[in-house]
């Protein structure tokens, strides 16, 4: 009986439901309108971060057909994958994360995967050898962010006559193990390489906040201030470490100053950048939240979906940016 019952209940839904899905009880429960999505997010470290939640919420809104479920795992791998079980425990439609780390999500994804519930990655990635465990991926190319910011950074010091002459560089790092400083540091690192009179005097992790970059870069300023590019992997370790650096009595600029490098393209940033402060943002989009929201009405329909979406990407330099930008700037 309980049986018949089940697949008369399954059998209205998706007449109702329109396209031909698997229902889960999550669903079913909030109304056979609703598609119900769990979103683990890594946390509130940055203003991207803060976009990044932002653009996720207003795309996967109750007006635009979903049930949100969302966790801010602040900044703990373990509070992502716990958040990730309950979601398979309430049987959400979908489960979209951006994951803190590229390593560790094997199993939490077979669970989900056991569950017959769709994954979709944002931001950054998981280890490419489980990306059969999830649907679809929407976030950048941070290896070619990098290139980006070290062919500007080559091209600036030829024109400053400074292609042969030593440049003392200081890199403050992403979070350690993420896929934003993988490629970011891979970018840089490679540039060191190629280019002889380049010396990486430090390298810290930052952790992608103001505050760890403030605090890195005043220990380094006790010990040496002959200091020619900072080059930070986000626009709050730029922040950060540009105050210690005035505090300290040295002047952020590319013409005559420390030159520093900068990720996101944050509005707050582009000011920075407007002030001479920050040499080159790389923008780094944060607005994801409407690429997820077409990737799953097309997986209810069964259409075809792009399965790994790099979003375009442009960078701003002190020598290009304008008030206009900043404030036609989306986030
Ligand atoms: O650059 C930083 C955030 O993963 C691209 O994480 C994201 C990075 C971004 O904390 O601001």
């Amino acid at each position: 009986m309980r049986k018949l019952l089940a697949m008369v209940f399954c059998l209205t839904i998706m007449i109702n439901g329109g396209c031909a899905r698997e229902e889960h009880p999550a669903s079913a429960a909030s109304g056979d309108s609703l598609i119900v999505v769990g979103f683990s997010q890594v946390g509130a470290e940055s203003e991207w971060r803060v976009a990044n939640t932002e653009s996720m919420k207003s795309a996967l809104s109750e007006e635009n057909g979903y049930m949100l479920i969302f966790d801010d795992a602040r900044q703990e791998q373990e509070n992502q994958i716990r958040a990730i079980r309950m979601f398979i425990q309430q049987g959400v439609d979908y489960i979209v994360f951006s994951p803190k780390v590229e390593t560790g999500w094997k199993s939490i994804l077979l669970e989900a995967k056991e569950a017959n519930i769709p994954v979709i990655v944002i931001d950054r990635y998981i280890e490419r050898e489980y990306e059969n465990l999830y649907t679809a991926y929407i976030g950048s190319d941070f290896h070619n962010e990098g290139e980006i910011a070290v062919t500007w950074l080559a091209k600036l010091l030829e024109n400053q006559g400074r292609g042969e002459e030593p440049v003392r560089i200081v890199h403050i790092q992403g979070t350690i193990g993420s896929t934003a400083q993988v490629g970011r540091t891979a970018a840089l690192e490679k540039a060191i390489k190629q280019h002889p009179n380049w010396e990486m005097i430090v390298q810290e992790c930052g952790d992608f906040t103001k505050a760890k970059a403030y605090e890195v870069m005043g220990s380094i300023l006790e010990y040496t201030k002959d200091i020619d590019v900072v080059y930070c992997e986000n626009d709050g370790e730029a922040l950060g470490a540009i105050a210690a650096m005035e505090e300290a009595g040295l002047k952020c600029n590319p013409n005559g100053g420390v030159i520093v490098i900068s990720f996101d393209a944050t509005r707050l940033g582009l000011e920075y950048c407007l002030a001479g402060k920050i040499a080159l943002d790389v923008e780094c989009n944060p607005l994801q939240g409407p690429y997820v929201d077409g990737i799953i009405k097309k997986l209810r329909c069964g259409e075809p979906i792009e399965r790994i979406k790099y979003i375009d990407e442009t960078y701003f330099d002190y020598f290009n940016i304008t008030r206009e930008i900043i404030d036609n700037r989306g986030y």
